[in-house]
């Protein structure tokens, strides 16, 4: 069977349909490279000595694992001299980082989480990276915080990684989201799904349960209906599934559908949720809903959020599009 790589899939996407331009493709390689990357460096685990704490802090005032720097060093190193970035913001830099003078400035934005799902790194547990692809859209000036600042209905290109049993790439370019298995042995990636869609109807969601106490009224009621079960409501039985890598959750909805929340809660009432809306909302919203599905923050959609600032955070809820749609509709209700 002959199998399709990442640069053949890419080239016949710009040739065919030309809709990826030359620096867009080279972009969308390098941080592939740049996950091929990182995904050695998980595997070696212990015996590379990544495992732990870094003792230092982000700029959300969040551990920072040594896995956590390290990637985002690697996704720096391997895209600043392309000549296809004007920039980058990570959800590990307290601000952008500019393409440095030495090297050509290209027109695109990328914004990373590099090593998303932290808690389960020394645990051995999925983890992933997450990547947005924006426009720089004004070319009168230099760059700045502000050109990041747009809604997530405009990015050029959006996905992850997910280092888990297998690595795996899911990219979309605005045409449907494909998937990639990395072959260890050849090192290169090889198209394993094209054109995924997420069921509309699911029975299993995500969400972590110990928070429930702290939970607003309209996701208290959707779940009290999902634990109901057969007798309930709904009329039938959910399963629950919670990995605590956004990754691992939203490649188990791509696959075989569910619904994802983690939404605001009274833990932190002044802050909109925990997710960070542009490099985890924005970039899962955008794969999402191009396999069908739906995201929104529980009354708007993610992706027409404006944002006014770089680590904005967000409630996020996101899957099978019945379900979303139902979640949604119960907090409009609830006004
Ligand atoms: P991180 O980017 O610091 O790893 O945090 C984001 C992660 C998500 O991947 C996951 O859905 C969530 O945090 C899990 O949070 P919790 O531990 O509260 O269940
Ligand atoms: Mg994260």
């Amino acid at each position: 069977m002959s199998r399709i790589s990442l640069t053949q899939y890419l080239v016949e996407q710009q040739r065919e349909h030309g809709h990826i331009p030359a620096q867009l493709r080279l972009l969308i390689e390098v941080v592939a490279r740049a996950c091929k990357r990182i995904a050695i460096s998980v595997n070696k685990g212990a015996l590379g000595e990544v495992l732990g704490s870094a003792g230092s802090e982000n700029v959300q005032g969040e551990v920072q694992k040594k896995l956590d720097i390290i990637s985002n060093e690697v996704l720096i190193e391997a895209n600043e001299w392309g000549g296809h970035l004007a920039a980058m913001a990570s959800e590990e830099m307290d601000s952008i980082h500019v393409v440095p003078n030495r090297y050509p400035q290209g027109e695109y934005l990328l914004l990373f989480d590099p090593l998303d799902g932290s808690s389960n790194i020394d645990v051995n547990v999925s983890i992933g990276t997450i990547f947005s692809v924006l426009r720089k859209v004004n070319n009168q000036r230099g760059i700045s915080e502000e050109d990041f600042l747009q809604p997530g209905k405009q990015q050029a290109a959006a996905g992850y990684c997910v280092y888990g049993p297998q690595t795996t790439l899911v990219l979309t370019v605005g045409r449907g989201v494909a998937m990639f298995t990395l072959d260890r042995e050849q090192g290169s990636w090889v198209l394993t799904a094209e054109d995924v869609q997420i069921p509309e109807d699911t029975k299993e969601f995500a969400i972590n349960m110990s928070n429930m106490r702290h939970w607003d009224d309209p996701v208290k009621r959707y779940i009290d209906e999902c634990l109901a079960g057969k007798e309930g409501p709904r009329g039938k039985d959910f399963n629950m599934r919670w990995v605590a890598s956004m990754v691992a959750d939203v490649h188990r909805i791509l696959t075989r559908g569910g619904i994802f929340m983690y939404p605001w809660d009274k833990r932190e009432p002044d802050k909109p949720g925990k997710l960070r809306l542009m490099y985890e909302a924005n970039p899962m919203a955008f794969l999402v809903e191009q396999a069908g599905g739906m995201a929104t923050n529980g009354r708007q959609r993610v992706m027409d959020l404006v944002p006014s600032k770089l680590h904005e955070r967000v409630s996020v809820v996101l899957g099978s599009k019945n379900e979303v749609q139902r979640v949604t509709g119960y907090h409009l209700e609830a006004g």
